[in-house]
């Protein structure tokens, strides 16, 4: 039987792998689970069938062999525990990549949408760039901490894991800042993660709906 994952029908991202059903797809790829998607507009989102599965209305879930699952960490830690491919089989190198997911959800992309939440919803407030200019050290401090651990690695802890996996989908939403330009290693990792085959095949998946959405 084969996973379902729910994706925006039309999806606010313009094409550009930003929306989150990208990360599960992505771990499905690396894993080579072929899976199923159902599209969803903004309104079935927030209606009772989804919202049975997820309690904030968003996607992506994740249904199989009668398990629903919301929020992507916990997606993708399911993934990997379950197939070859995204975590150590080592215990302590396990631990540690799923430590780096919990990093990258929890103190990094906090950052990140703290600064897409003052770009999207602050810019008119008297006190916009003093704001900004704040959100944006925090931000740096944590890009600066993970750059220097990166260093020369060629991923976070040895091999390519779901920790990495996270890590690249967390940073994405900041390439195009301008603040990324100033840490040529972390984009340098995360283009290493895109020339993955698993990221493309995902990557062109989540494109054919979007190019499919605009008719
Ligand atoms: N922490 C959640 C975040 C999910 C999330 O933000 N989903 C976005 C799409 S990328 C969404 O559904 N946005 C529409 C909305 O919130 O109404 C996860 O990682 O699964």
């Amino acid at each position: 039987m084969r996973p379902t994952i729910t994706a925006f029908a039309a999806s606010p991202d313009r094409g550009r792998g930003l929306a989150r059903d990208m990360r599960v797809r992505w771990a499905l790829e690396e894993v080579g689970q072929v899976y199923d998607v159902r599209l969803l507009t903004f309104a079935e989102m927030k209606e009772a069938p989804h919202l049975a599965m997820n309690p904030f209305g968003q996607i992506p879930t994740y249904e199989d062999d009668g398990l629903r699952l919301f929020e992507t960490g916990a997606i993708i830690l399911h993934i990997a525990e379950r197939h070859d491919g995204l975590l150590p089989q080592e215990s302590d190198a396990r631990a540690r990549a799923k430590a780096w997911m919990f990093a990258a959800v929890s103190s990094v992309e906090p950052w990140i949408l703290e600064l897409e939440n003052t770009g999207f919803f602050e810019r008119d407030k008297p006190w916009f760039q003093e704001r900004m200019a704040a959100v944006e050290a925090r931000l740096c401090r944590r890009l600066e901490a993970l750059a220097r651990w990166l260093d020369d690695r060629e991923w976070l802890d040895g091999a390519f894991s779901a920790g990495d996996l996270m890590m690249v989908s967390v940073l994405q939403r900041i390439r195009g800042a301008e603040l990324f330009g100033g840490f040529p290693g972390l984009a340098a990792y995360v283009a290493r993660a895109e020339a993955r085959p698993a990221y493309a095949r995902a990557f062109a998946a989540q494109l054919a709906v979007y190019h499919a959405s605009l008719g």
